[in-house]
C-alpha cells in the first residue's frame, strides 16, 4: 500500500520529512503552513501535490493516511489531535508536546483511535547506534558503570540569534533540553536498555533578550543522571557551543569495554579496551541484523542524517501497515521525553535537587 502523506509545516523539518517520505515511497499529497501563501510556496518548493489553506483543513483531508506534524512545538498537540480525530496516523516532531498533560492526551487519543503515533527520535536510526545497542544487549560491554554524553550546537550562540524556539510561548518552557536534550536522553535509554531513574539539573539562560523579546527558556543544561541499575552519567546540552554544529556524542563505559558514538561521524563506533581499542566502521556484512537492516549501501559509502530519517519514516509506515519494526520511537517515547523535561525543569527550579523520574517499562 502506498502511504498518502500530509504535512503541517514546510520549514527545515518539513523539508526533511518530505524528502524522507519520498525516499520511503510515500505519496506527498498535501501541505499546510502558517499562512495560505506560505503553504502554496512550500508545497511548490517541496514537490507536494497541493496546498491546503491551513492546518485544520489538512488534518481533516479525506485522502490522507498519515499527517506529519512539523509546526512549532506549542501547536503539536492541537494539530496531532485534529489529525487523529480524522482517523489519520501521525508522525509528530519532537517534542511531542510542551506539557506532560498534552503528551498524555496525545498518547491516549492515538491508542483510542487505533492509529500509529510516531516521534522522530531519529538518531536511533544510524546503523552504528543499532550496532552499539546490540553490543550492549549481548553483554560485550559488560555492566555499564558510567556515561559521558553531550549534545552541543552553536546556532544560538550569538545574542541576536532567535526564532520561534527562543519564544517560550511557541517553543515551550524548556528549549535546549526539550529540543535536543530529549534526543540525548532517548539515546541513552535506547542504547543501554535502561531507564534514567533520577536526575539533577542546572540550567542557564545566557541572553535574557533575543530579537527584542525576553527569553524564558534555557540555552544550557548540565545534568547528572543515575540509571535504574546504578550507572552514573554526566550529560551536557548547549546551543551556544561555537563550532559544534550538531554534536551529539554518547560514550558508555562498561566493566568489559567502552563504546563511543559521535553523530557527526555516524559511520564509526569507537570500542575502548585496556588491551587495544578499535575504531569500527559500518559494514552490513558483519554488523548485527538490526544494524545491517538499516544499511542501504555497502561499507565505504557513507550514510548520513537524511538516510536515518528515511529509515525512521520507512519503519513508521511499516507500522501503519501492521508491522512491528524494532526500535520505532512512538508517542509513548514522546511522553517519556516530556516527563524527563519536566523533571529537568523541576530540579533546576529547586536549585538542582535530585528528582526521581516516573518508572516506565524499559525501552
Ligand atoms: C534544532 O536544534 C534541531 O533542528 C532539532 O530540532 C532537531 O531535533 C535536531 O535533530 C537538529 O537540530
Amino acid at each position: 500500500m502506498t502511504v498518502r502523506a500530509g504535512f503541517i509545516g514546510g520549514g527545515f523539518m518539513g523539508a526533511v520529512h518530505t524528502r524522507a517520505v519520498r525516499a520511503a515511497r510515500g505519496e506527498l499529497v498535501a501541505l499546510a503552513s502558517s499562512t495560505p501563501e506560505k503553504g502554496r510556496a512550500a508545497a511548490l518548493e517541496l514537490g507536494v501535490g497541493r496546498a491546503e489553506a491551513d492546518a485544520a483543513a489538512l488534518a481533516a483531508a479525506s485522502d490522507l493516511d498519515v499527517v506529519h506534524v512539523c509546526s512549532p512545538n506549542a501547536q503539536h498537540a492541537e494539530h496531532a489531535l485534529a489529525a487523529i480525530a480524522a482517523g489519520h496516523h501521525v508522525v509528530c516532531e519532537k517534542p511531542l508536546a510542551t506539557t506532560v498533560a498534552d503528551a498524555e492526551r496525545m498518547v491516549a487519543a492515538a491508542a483510542a483511535a487505533g492509529v500509529v503515533g510516531a516521534v522522530p527520535f531519529v538518531y536511533r536510526y544510524h546503523p552504528m547506534v543499532r550496532q552499539a545497542r546490540a553490543l550492549v544487549a549481548e553483554g560485550a560491554v559488560g555492566t555499564i558503570l558510567t556515561i559521558d554524553a553531550a549534545y552541543l550546537q552553536d546556532w544560538l550562540s550569538h545574542a541576536d540569534d532567535h526564532n520561534w524556539r527562543t519564544d517560550a510561548a511557541a517553543g515551550g518552557a524548556s528549549r535546549a533540553f526539550a529540543d535536543i536534550g530529549s534526543h540525548l536522553c532517548d539515546l541513552v535509554e535506547f542504547v543501554t536498555g535502561r531507564r534514567i531513574a533520577r536526575l539533577t539539573a542546572r540550567t542557564r539562560t545566557v541572553y535574557a533578550d533575543r530579537g527584542g523579546a525576553s527569553v524564558a527558556n534555557e540555552d544550557i543544561v548540565a545534568l547528572l543522571v543515575e540509571l535504574d541499575d546504578g550507572a552514573l552519567g554526566t550529560l551536557l546540552v548547549s546551543q551556544l557551543a561555537p563550532g559544534r554544529k550538531n554534536g551529539l556524542v554518547l560514550e558508555l563505559h562498561g566493566t568489559a569495554q567502552s563504546i563511543r558514538f559521535a553523530q557527526e561521524r555516524p559511520e564509526e563506533l569507537w570500542l575502548g579496551r585496556r588491551e587495544g581499542s578499535q575504531l569500527v566502521l559500518r559494514d552490513p556484512a558483519s554488523d548485527a541484523p538490526d544494524s545491517a537492516r538499516l544499511s542501504i549501501v555497502p561499507t565505504g559509502h557513507p550514510m548520513g542524517y537524511q538516510d536515518a530519517f528515511t529509515a525512521f519514516v520507512a519503519d513508521a509506515y511499516a507500522a501503519i501497515g501492521g508491522a512491528a519494526p524494532e526500535g520505532l520511537p512512538t508517542f509513548a517515547d514522546g511522553l517519556r521525553a516530556a516527563r524527563l523535561t519536566q523533571a529537568v525543569l523541576d530540579s533546576a527550579a529547586a536549585g538542582g535537587v535530585w528528582i526521581d523520574t516516573p518508572h516506565e517499562e524499559k525501552p
